[in-house]
């Protein structure tokens, strides 16, 4: 049978390698076709998948996250469907395993795999070419007007279904230039992640579980990136690479002799409780920069985030043992949470001054706080007004694309006056540190911006910045909030 595995296009073309499908091909039995259509890198995608998915029994897999992947692959899906009969369509990834609900009710989708996949494909493509059901362990169909929800499947440790299959796809479309080097592959080393941050849809999926590839396995696929396809930079898109200091310690020392400058998202509670001597190790082997998740300048706000004891002070610590360390934090912020947005939003921009103070080398994203439906503070939001769109249509219409974007108007509790009082500060911010992460903008446009800002940066004067957003347009630098994850 041929299988066809798709990445719709994201926000911006995104020259990483497809790892949610590279690793879920792992569990697609021997004996298949298997054709890899990546909207991110190729042009002729839509023409592709087409002719791909034309006649005859297909199954096609497609990797949804929210926003501009769902709102690409809702209307392709539909049109493949109408023209070939024997086509069964399956979606995973975030989007679908948050909404089961609304994406298993759309007629032009057959399944929906929820969380890991690798155990459910194997089951689902046998029953595909036995013409069995679909209803299974690991998956949600809708049967009878209703969802049919199957059990969940035991975790696995991900390398234990072997290393990441480089093989299936054109290696060389994925060198990409980044901040940290001209050949920059990513990597991805472990299911879950061990907190239950209540903003965060990895507890959705995963529920404070952290599987974590043992260093070995790490290490081997740093080489094989660096020996088999010259990488001299790696992204490790874990959600939290560094949760556990001893495997962080083993990859460092493994991988300094590969030469790759490198990148990872951790705690900042955990690292700062990281001996010198590791992050000493870690700076050696070529980490760069570390994204943090700061989340809010408010304690009580890290509070109802559930963000595990995390206090402001901390992440003023981590700035500074960072900075000592030359490694770069990048602070990620969710404002405007329920309990009270304006505070949260007052002192968080405090403290993104202060952090700029201490370490002006630090980055610094600013989110809008987007629910996702889990207990501890979704009910407060439903309380509040907020749902969501009963079918995948009402997910393609405003507002819910900017929420999707973290930009939202959709949280009831966030004034208008307030959300502007953010993205006035984060024009201001962005101008007066353009992002270090942006390889277009050369010095002279940079201390340019710099300048231009400088006033109004020292002051607070963050009101109608129209000629930074003027200049925002004309030279299109890069805005992090935007690029980010
Ligand atoms: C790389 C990445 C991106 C890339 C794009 C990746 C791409 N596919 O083109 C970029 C930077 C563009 C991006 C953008 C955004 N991202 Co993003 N991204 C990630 C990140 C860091 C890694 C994804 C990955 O490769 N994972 C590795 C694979 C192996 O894991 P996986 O995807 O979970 O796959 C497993 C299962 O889910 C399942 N599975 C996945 N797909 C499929 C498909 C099928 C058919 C099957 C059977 C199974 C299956 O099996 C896999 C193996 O077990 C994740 C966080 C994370 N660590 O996963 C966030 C994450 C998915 N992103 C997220 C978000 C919110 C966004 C943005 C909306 C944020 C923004 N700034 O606007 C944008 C918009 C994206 C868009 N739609 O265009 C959220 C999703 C949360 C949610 N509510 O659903 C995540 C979880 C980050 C987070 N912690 O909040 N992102």
């Amino acid at each position: 049978m041929r299988v066809v595995l798709f990445n719709p296009r994201a926000q911006r073309a995104h020259r990483r390698l497809p790892l949610s499908l590279l690793h879920v091909s792992r569990g697609i039995p021997d004996g298949h076709e298997l054709c890899f259509v990546d909207g991110n890198v190729e042009a002729d995608a839509e023409d592709r998948l087409r002719a791909l998915c034309q006649s005859g029994r297909v199954l096609l897999l497609v990797t949804v996250m929210p926003g501009p992947q769902l709102r690409a692959a809702l209307p392709l899906v539909r049109l493949l469907k109408g023209v070939n009969p024997e086509l069964t369509v399956v979606w995973g990834g975030y989007f679908p395993s948050v909404h089961p609900e609304v994406v298993a009710r759309e007629p032009a989708i057959d399944a929906v795999v929820l969380g890991q996949g690798e155990d459910t494909l194997a089951e689902l493509v046998a029953a595909v070419e036995t013409g069995g059901s679909l209803a299974m362990a690991g998956t949600a169909v809708w049967e009878g007007g209703a969802l049919r929800r199957g059990t969940g499947r035991p975790l696995r440790v991900s390398s234990s279904y072997g290393p990441t299959p480089f093989h299936h796809v054109d290696m060389a479309r994925y060198a990409a230039r980044s901040f940290l080097g001209s050949r920059t592959y990513n990597l991805h080393t472990s299911v879950g992640c061990p907190y239950f941050c209540n903003f965060c849809a990895v507890v959705n999926l995963y529920a404070g579980r952290w599987l974590p590839d043992p260093a070995e396995a790490v290490i081997a696929e740093v080489r094989t990136l660096a020996d088999q396809y010259g990488a001299n930079a790696v992204e490790f898109h874990d959600n939290n690479f560094f949760a556990w200091e001893k495997r962080c310690r083993e990859v460092a020392d493994g991988i300094a002799a590969s030469n790759v400058s490198w990148w990872g998202e951790g705690r900042i509670d955990t690292m700062l409780g990281f001996s010198g001597d590791t992050w000493e190790a870690m700076a050696r082997s070529g980490l760069r920069m570390v994204f943090f998740g700061a989340e809010s300048g408010d304690d009580e706000a890290l509070a109802r985030m559930d963000k595990g004891g995390l206090q402001v002070a901390d992440t003023l610590a981590l700035n500074r043992m960072a900075k000592h360390h030359g490694i770069r934090p990048e602070f990620s912020f969710v404002l405007g949470n329920a309990g009270d947005p304006e505070r949260d939003v007052r002192r968080s921009l405090e403290l993104v001054r202060r952090l700029k103070a201490e370490n002006p080398d630090c980055e610094i994203i600013l989110y809008l706080y987007t629910p996702v439906p889990l207990p501890g503070q979704w009910e407060e939001a439903e309380r509040l007004g907020m749902r969501f769109p009963d079918d995948l249509d009402g997910w393609l219409q405003p507002p819910w694309t900017a929420f999707d974007h973290r930009r939202t108007e959709s949280t009831p509790w966030v004034t208008p006056a307030l959300r502007r009082d953010i993205f006035d500060f984060e024009t201001v911010l962005n101008a007066r540190f353009p992002t270090h992460t942006d390889l277009n903008l050369g010095p002279v446009r940079r201390r340019l911006l710099a300048s231009l800002a400088a006033a109004r940066w020292r002051w607070g004067l963050n009101r109608y910045p129209v000629e930074l957003r003027a200049l925002q347009k004309v030279w299109a630098y890069r805005r992090p909030e935007e690029m980010g994850f």
